[in-house]
C-alpha cells in the first residue's frame, strides 16, 4: 500500500469541505494523521464533517493530527475571502496544503439565456475567489519556500460542452491559472497540481438543477459514476508524495466515460 505518512501533522485547508468531493477529502486527510481547516459557506454544515474526521482520524490509528477548525469562507465575497489568515486557528497559521475545491455550476441554459446571478455565481466562485485565495496562500507559501496547492478542475476544463458554456470556461480558466502558477513556482519547493474528475455523484448536479433531484439522477443514469472518495483518494494521493514529486494533472473519469462526449450507458 502507498503511503501517506508524510502528511501526519500537517496543516491542510479544503475549501468547499463541506459536502461531496471537499467532505471526503477532509476526513481521508483526517485519516492520514493530517490536521484539518475545514472552509465552507455553510459553516453549520461543518459539524458533521468535523465528526467525520474525527471518525477518520481513529480508524486511521496514525496517533497524529486531530486538530480540526471549521472556518467561513464565502468564495463570492472578495474581502472575505483576502482576509482568510485572520480566521485561521491559532495552530493552522501554517497551511502545507491548499485544496481548492469549492466550485459549481448552475445551470445548463445556452448562451443567449444565461441567467446574469448564475453567470456571476459560477465565475466569481470557481475563478475569482480560488484566485483570490490562491494568492493570499502562494505570498505565504513563497516566504516560507514550501506548500502544496491542489486544484480541483474538471474534464470540462477539458472538452466543453453545449449547456456548459460558462461553467466549462471557468474550468478551462482554473487550468490555465494553474499552469502558469506551477510555471512561476517552478524555482520554489511550492508545488501545484490539478485533479480533473469526470462524473462524480455527488450534489454537484442537484445544485446544477436547482435542487431538482429527477434531473440531477438521469446524469448519473446507466453509469457507474465517481464517488466523492474516488476523488478524495486522488488528492491525499497527491498530498502524500514526497517533496520531489509533484502530480501536474490528473484526469479520472468513470471507466465508461472517456471524454465530455463520449458515455457509454447501460
Ligand atoms: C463536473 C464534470 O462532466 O458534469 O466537473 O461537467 S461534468
Amino acid at each position: 500500500m502507498l503511503s501517506t505518512k508524510l502528511l501526519q501533522d500537517k496543516v491542510v485547508l479544503v475549501t468547499g469541505a463541506s459536502s461531496g468531493i471537499g467532505a471526503a477529502t477532509a476526513a481521508l486527510f483526517a485519516k492520514a494523521g493530517a490536521n484539518v481547516v475545514l472552509a465552507a459557506r455553510r459553516t453549520d454544515k461543518l459539524d458533521a464533517v468535523r465528526e467525520a474526521c474525527v471518525k477518520a482520524n481513529n480508524a486511521g490509528q496514525t496517533g497524529k493530527g486531530g486538530r480540526y477548525a471549521s472556518i467561513s469562507l464565502d468564495m463570492c465575497d472578495t474581502d472575505h475571502v483576502t482576509k482568510v489568515f485572520s480566521r485561521l486557528p491559532d495552530w493552522g497559521q501554517n497551511v502545507d496544503v491548499l485544496v481548492n475545491n469549492a466550485g459549481l455550476a448552475v445551470g445548463t441554459d445556452r448562451v443567449g439565456d444565461i441567467k446574469a446571478d448564475a453567470i456571476d455565481r459560477m465565475l466569481d466562485t470557481n475563478v475569482h475567489g480560488l484566485i483570490h485565495l490562491t494568492q493570499q496562500f502562494v505570498r505565504d507559501f513563497k516566504k516560507r519556500n514550501t506548500g502544496h496547492i491542489i486544484n480541483l478542475g474538471s474534464i470540462a476544463g477539458v472538452n466543453s460542452y453545449p449547456g456548459g458554456s460558462v461553467y466549462c470556461a471557468s474550468k478551462a480558466a482554473l487550468h490555465s491559472f494553474t499552469t502558469a502558477l506551477r510555471m512561476e513556482l517552478v524555482d520554489t519547493a511550492i508545488r501545484v497540481s490539478e485533479i480533473q474528475p469526470g462524473m462524480v455523484e455527488t450534489e454537484f448536479s442537484l445544485v446544477r438543477f436547482r435542487g431538482d433531484q429527477s434531473a440531477a439522477d438521469k446524469v448519473y443514469e446507466g453509469i457507474d459514476p465517481l464517488s466523492a472518495d474516488d476523488i478524495a483518494e486522488e488528492v491525499v494521493w497527491a498530498a502524500s508524495r514526497k517533496p520531489h514529486v509533484n502530480i501536474a494533472d490528473v484526469l479520472i473519469l468513470p471507466t465508461n466515460q472517456a471524454s465530455s462526449y463520449h458515455v457509454s450507458r447501460k
